[in-house]
């Protein structure tokens, strides 16, 4: 099989850049190791900063995600008993959409109509240093090849595409945080109509929604926890007791329609391009969720690397992919110390003495107090520019 860019995995980043370039004639095949459905079954993303909504507009595939998405101007912040409101587009003039990865990834897949394979094992990308590299891979036991151009590396964290790239030439970044979330999705109505980002003296807890009818929570837990430690009426008790009274009040409860518990982990690999192999997303780096940046982030990769080989195949000049790594990098840095710091003001460390907490409660009552706090986290928040 011959292809212009073969692209490793079938998440968010791998069909969004397939769908991009499709739109320009560029020809691609993704190469998925699951199936469609089971894609679809990880809950993972709910906000969309204003780049990945303008890029699925881009991409043809917004009309569903314009129908059902949620428009949010801010976000609430409690500690303690206290909750204050930033406000995002009294900062930024730009509000987020509150639309689930599930349904990214469901609408860029029913668009799809060029190559995906699907259950593919044994993918090795090789000569990804020449230029004429290739890929193999078994499907249904069968060994297959690929020719290309160019190798985008779409596989998340446990991919092969960063482990392509030699140790002597790769350096990477790592912070693994002492604890973990753990996240619940219920059909009941989401206690706020904006989000809560609850700093407690039991630890950190998040209410999300990915619609009126569909609430998504989450309580930082012990690395050691098992979702089995964990029953329905447990954890519903345990956000009540992270959350302001009125708020922990008015909460519905009901069955959780699916529960799991995510490590966290701060990560960035340079570079980001080795010879005709580029990585794009959670292949490259991971953030915490905290700051709901991990999809937004391979939504930026995306918009470069498209840019990039948009350039080669229409202009026949490759300044934008040979700038991909360093300006992706530059804006995953920045989104690296925004999730670390929105992480280390909302959670509770092991190992933080008194002196800390005391330090962590002057700056959630700095953000509190001040406009230029809120306007600086706001801009985060919504998304730097591209
Ligand atoms: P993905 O991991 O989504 O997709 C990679 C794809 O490649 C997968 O479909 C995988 O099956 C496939 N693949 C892997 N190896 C392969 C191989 N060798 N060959 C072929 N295919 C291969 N972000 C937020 O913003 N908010 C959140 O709340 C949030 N929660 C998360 C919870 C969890 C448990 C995880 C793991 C991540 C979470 N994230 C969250 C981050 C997440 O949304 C990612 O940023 C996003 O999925 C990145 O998309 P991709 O880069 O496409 O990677
Ligand atoms: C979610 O709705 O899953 C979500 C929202 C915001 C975050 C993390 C997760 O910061």
């Amino acid at each position: 099989m011959k292809t212009q860019v073969a692209i490793i995995g079938g998440g968010p980043s791998g069909l969004l850049l397939g769908q991009l370039l499709h739109k320009r004639g560029i020809d691609t095949v993704v190469l998925e190791r699951k199936t469609r459905d089971y894609v679809l079954s990880r809950i993972r993303a709910g906000v969309l900063e204003q780049g990945l909504v303008d890029l699925m507009e881009e991409a043809g595939c917004g009309d569903r995600m314009q129908r059902e998405g949620i428009r949010h101007d801010g976000t609430l912040i409690s500690y303690g008993d206290q909750m204050f409101r930033v406000d995002f587009t009294e900062h930024t003039s730009r509000p987020v959409m509150v639309y689930g990865q599930t349904e990214v990834t469901r609408d860029l897949y029913d668009a799809r109509t060029a190559k995906t394979v699907f259950n593919v094992d044994q993918v090795r990308i090789c000569d990804a240093d020449t230029d004429a590299p290739y890929v193999t891979y078994n499907v249904d036991g069968a060994p297959q090849r690929i020719d290309c151009d160019f190798v985008a590396g779409c596989d998340g964290f446990h991919g092969v595409s960063r482990n392509t790239i030699p140790l002597s030439v790769r350096r990477e970044y790592e912070k693994v945080y002492p604890f973990g979330w753990l996240g619940v999705l219920s059909e009941t109505p989401p206690v706020n109509e904006e989000l809560i980002y609850a700093n407690s003296d039991r630890g950190f807890a998040l209410c999300s929604m990915r619609n009126p009818q569909l609430s998504r929570y989450y309580i930082q837990c012990s690395l050691a926890d098992s979702v089995a430690d964990w029953t329905d009426d447990a954890f519903w008790a345990e956000l009540k007791r992270r959350l302001p009274p009125d708020q922990a009040q008015a909460l519905v409860t009901g069955p959780s329609i699916e529960k799991s518990i995510a490590p966290l982990r701060s990560f960035v690999t340079e570079p980001m391009r080795w010879g005709r192999l580029f990585l794009c997303g959670d292949a490259a780096h991971i953030v915490p969720p905290t700051g709901a940046k991990g999809l937004n982030t391979a939504a930026s990769d995306v918009h470069y690397l498209y840019q990039g080989l948009r350039q080669y195949y229409e202009d026949g000049v490759t300044d934008g992919i040979d700038a991909y790594s360093e300006q992706a990098l530059a804006r995953v840095w920045k989104v690296e110390r925004f999730s670390w710091w929105f992480s280390s003001l909302m959670h509770r460390y092991p190992d933080q003495s008194e002196f800390d907490l005391r330090i962590q409660r002057a700056e959630l009552e700095f953000l509190r107090s001040n406009a230029a706090a809120q306007a600086a986290m706001a801009q985060n928040y919504v998304g730097l520019p591209y």
